[in-house]
């Protein structure tokens, strides 16, 4: 894939993090995606959130598949591993490289073409195991690099450039994820950074599967009057049930709003989330009230925005499955092949 990178050259007096680290080393390569397209407001939303939560770049492990939203993680998180793989199966190597080595925070970048048509199953599969990962989807409603085929994702009677209506019914990926059980689930818009940020910071600090679907209007294909994912239409239809400040833990609270109108959630890290409640009967950590909130608002034609269901307490594969702690590259030979006797004893067991 070809690339433009980006001159290293920055303003000395660029704030630094406590890495050290400006916001500049956290970008990637120049971005080759259409002026105006929403997917890169969401690279810069990454770009920000990695910053403020001073993460090593080295410690982040970046995966795609295949579509514009793809090929997005050449644009940011310059300095951290990555790997673009095939559409649709952003998950199965994102699962693989985390059983490999947990010490790594898990970043997969993904579209509604390529997580809801052909990596529907992948998309289950990662969530229901509870893989620790930030699973985003750049959700435009089109398959965008093909030149803007409706999704699964568009909705019923949206209407395409040609102004052909869309008759097939929509496949709402946060209405699966919070049915799989993914345990931190939110939907950003990429017009909305102010929102995006501090989502993708919660995502970031939390144990478990983290899904964010963040509509992201395709400029060239689908922004038109009549689609339902352009700027315009999620502007006028968003419905946010909270605001969020994620803290690390160190830091102290200051709820600086009217009692009862603010939620603090400690997550495993000790990191809090702070929720400004806009919905006052939402309760984010319920998860059958969450669908239900979200079906109801969703038959109005509301697109719900927020971090909709949280929990802080959720567990993950590795904890399920009970695997070793040391990442396999750091194994010795004698770990990672304990010896015929120990094989004949398990094949054994298994007879
Ligand atoms: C196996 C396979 N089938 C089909 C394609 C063609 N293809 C490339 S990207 C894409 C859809 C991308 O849509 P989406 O994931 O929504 O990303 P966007 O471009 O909209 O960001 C398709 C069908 C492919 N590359 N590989
Ligand atoms: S075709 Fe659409 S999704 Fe792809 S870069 Fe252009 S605006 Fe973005
Ligand atoms: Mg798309």
């Amino acid at each position: 894939m070809t690339y433009l990178p980006k001159p290293k050259l920055h303003h000395p007096k660029l704030p630094t993090n406590e890495l050290g680290f400006t916001r500049r080393d956290y970008e990637g390569s120049i971005s080759t995606l259409c002026a105006g397209c929403g997917h890169d407001s969401i690279s810069a939303a990454i770009v920000h959130a990695c910053f403020e939560l001073s993460l090593p770049p080295h410690r982040i492990a970046k995966l795609s598949g295949i579509g514009c939203s793809s090929k997005t993680p050449t644009y940011f998180l310059g300095n951290s591993h990555g790997f673009n793989s095939v559409h649709g199966r952003m998950p199965s190597v994102l699962t693989g490289a985390n059983l490999a080595n947990r010490d790594l925070i898990y970043l997969g970048v993904s579209g509604d073409g390529d997580s809801a048509s052909i990596g529907l199953g992948q998309f289950a599969h990662s969530i229901r195991r509870g893989v620790n990962m930030v699973y985003i989807v750049e959700n435009n409603g089109v398959y965008g690099l093909t030149k803007g085929q409706f999704s699964a994702t568009a909705d019923k009677g949206a209407r395409n450039k040609r102004g052909l209506a869309n008759l097939d019914e929509p496949i709402d990926l946060i209405g699966m994820a919070l049915q799989l059980g993914a345990t931190y689930i939110g939907r950003g818009f990429s017009g909305d950074k102010a929102q995006l940020v501090p989502l993708i910071k919660g995502a970031l600090t939390h144990k478990g599967a983290a899904f964010i679907d963040c509509i992201s209007p395709c400029v060239a294909f689908n922004n038109h009057v009549g689609s339902t994912k352009s700027f315009d239409y999620v502007r006028e239809h968003n419905a946010a049930v909270n605001f969020l400040d994620v803290i690390e833990g160190r830091d102290e609270i200051v709820v600086d709003h009217a009692p009862g109108t603010v939620e603090v959630v400690r997550q495993h890290d000790g990191s809090l989330l702070k929720l400004r409640k806009i919905a006052r009967d939402y309760d984010p950590t319920d998860r059958i009230a969450a669908m239900n909130f979200l079906q109801q608002h969703q038959a109005r034609g509301e697109i719900v925005t927020g971090l909709l269901y949280v929990d802080p307490d959720a567990d993950d594969l590795h904890g399920y499955l009970d695997t070793a702690e040391k990442p396999f590259n750091q194994m010795t030979d004698a770990e990672l092949c304990p010896g015929t006797t120990a094989l004949e004893k398990l094949n054994a067991a298994l007879r």
